[in-house]
């Protein structure tokens, strides 16, 4: 097993169904957790849901059931989103779990015993969509005056007895923090984060009086803890924390948080003070990636536009949905969405592009070599430079992709597309069959081996097609890893099978524009 590299999405509130923003941010980690496994890391990933707090008391009193009711019901459809989505999570954690109460008192136990916990009263501003306090000044003012948060969420006038935490007296450690290495990601969040930190810290109210749905405060039952305590404390409940050994060793620090740019300041604030306060490691990096648009808009119930990601999936095929998310937006920016732009980008590269090139290559093979592969037929130039094009392609996904650039990685690995089936049409083996039958082989043998790199390459973005792909060309599970890339013998080995090439199944089909859009 290679290092072991641990990443984490936000766990999402259990208060609805999932949307389309939470089924961005589980492609976009999976895919970097497929992609680091690929490269051969021991990868561990972690999702789940948040399931205390305001909001889902609230939501519960409003639906006329419990909160434990309500989170029971609406975290089984964000695993089931992560079922379809092909999610290769390895925990699924939900924070009304036993184990994650003991995880999250012993982090407070250990911050009280660092004397950073205080009993005062709290007056000021709370945003329960947000589970957020604010100061005044950051407040803004609504259309008819009210006050919001910069969030743009109501914010209620907030007085009662409160547990505090020292967050002032980590102001300096943070903007070390910040300064001495890649912590916060992209460089417009960090910047972001810099400005308020620097405009100096107020100590945080971390726990609740005035209702119980959360982790109880250790000595204080009157007291909830603040959800954020207790939500962001799911990374190292997940390791198996309070145990020092094990998971917990092996993986934390986690080496990735990825988050949406709303909850940056959480991420990377109060969370490594935490830490920073209980003597614990902090993580390595947090990538607050942008928002997805509906067409532009953001998504909302009273807009009517909130799209359910499973009924997309099921439209468009999961894989659609993946490549586009990833090669349309530019990872850390805001990104928009539509019917048509799936459509026209799934059929442009995917369908036509590189399924076509797959397909008619396969297809070649299945008829003019009766389905036979072979090694080590006599290459050209043409040969040489195509297989140039593809390594470079290749060598430029990975790059991007360890830059967490997917748009650009993706876009590497297109030019390498094209620049097969413009071999293709050169080399036009339909007319070499004729001409020269063992030079048509010899081109034919070339395309099996560029689909075949291309395929490994793009995998962790459209597995399960790429799969469906590798399975007709006779490749076994355990050769689909970057490493397989550098392996020349595998041609060889697979002819030596006696391997053949059956007539081929398309995995990327053609899109339709759907008459009436999905919802
Ligand atoms: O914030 N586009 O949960 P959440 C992209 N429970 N990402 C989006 C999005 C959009 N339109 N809308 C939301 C919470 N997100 C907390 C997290 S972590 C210890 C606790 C992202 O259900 C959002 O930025 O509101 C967050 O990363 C994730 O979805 C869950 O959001």
């Amino acid at each position: 097993m290679g290092e072991p590299y641990y990443i984490t999405t936000a766990i999402s509130y259990p208060n609805g169904k999932p949307h389309i923003g939470h089924a961005y941010e589980a492609i976009a980690a999976d895919v970097i957790a497929r992609f680091k496994k690929a490269e051969g890391f021991d990868v561990r990933f972690q999702t789940g849901t948040d399931e205390h707090g305001l909001k889902m008391a609230q939501k519960a009193r409003e639906l006329d059931t419990t909160p434990a009711d309500l989170a029971t019901e609406m975290s089984q459809h964000f695993r089931d989103m992560c079922d379809t989505l092909n999610i290769g999570y390895d925990v699924f954690i939900r924070t009304t779990e036993p184990r994650h109460h003991a995880a999250t008192q012993k982090l407070w136990k250990r911050m009280e015993a660092a004397g950073d916990l205080y009993l005062d009263r709290y007056e000021g501003w709370y945003s329960v969509r947000d589970e957020a306090y604010y100061d005044e000044s950051e407040l803004v003012a609504g259309e008819g005056g009210e006050k919001l948060s910069p969030q743009g969420t109501p914010v209620e006038w907030t007085v009662e007895e409160s547990w505090f935490f020292r967050l002032s007296k980590y102001q300096d450690k943070l903007l070390e923090l910040y300064g001495s290495s890649d912590f916060i990601r992209p460089d417009s969040r960090k910047n972001e984060i810099l400005r308020f930190v620097e405009g100096g810290l107020r100590d945080l109210s971390v726990s609740r009086t005035s209702f119980d749905w959360g982790i109880k405060v250790p000595g204080s039952d009157n007291h909830v803890m603040y959800v954020w305590v207790d939500a962001l404390t799911n990374y190292i409940t997940g390791l198996g924390f309070p145990e020092e050994d094990g998971d917990y060793a092996k993986f934390w620090p986690a080496d990735l948080h990825l988050i949406g740019k709303d909850i940056v300041r959480f991420h990377t604030v109060y969370w490594p003070a935490f830490l920073m306060s209980a003597g614990l490691p902090l993580p390595k990096q947090v990538f607050g990636h942008g928002f997805l648009l509906n067409r532009g808009q953001k998504e909302s119930k009273s807009l009517g536009n909130v799209t359910d990601p499973i009924g997309l999936a099921e439209t468009f095929g999961v894989d659609a949905v993946r490549y586009f998310l990833l090669r349309e937006v530019a990872f850390g920016q805001d990104g928009s969405w539509s019917h048509e732009a799936i459509v026209t980008r799934a059929n442009a590269e995917l369908a036509n592009s590189f399924g076509n090139l797959a397909q008619r290559s396969l297809s070649m093979i299945f008829k003019n070599m009766d389905g036979e592969v072979k090694a080590d037929l006599p290459e050209t130039k043409a040969d040489a430079a195509l297989f140039a094009a593809v390594d470079e392609g290749i060598a430029g996904l990975r790059a991007a992709f360890d830059a967490l650039d997917f748009s650009n990685g993706l876009d590497a690995w297109m030019r390498a597309v094209f620049a097969c089936n413009q071999y293709v049409d050169e080399q036009a083996p339909w007319t070499l069959r004729k001409t020269d039958p063992s030079r048509m082989e010899a081109v034919l043998m070339t395309l099996f081996r560029v689909v075949r790199d291309l395929a490994i390459a793009v995998r962790p973005v459209v597995p399960a097609s790429i799969d469906a792909l590798l399975d007709q060309m006779g490749l076994v599970p355990e050769a689909r890893d970057y490493a397989a890339l550098a392996d020349k013998g595998w041609l060889a080995a697979l002819v030596a099978t006696g391997y053949k090439v059956d007539k081929p199944v398309g995995v990327f089909p053609r899109l339709e524009m759907p008459e009436v859009a999905p919802v």
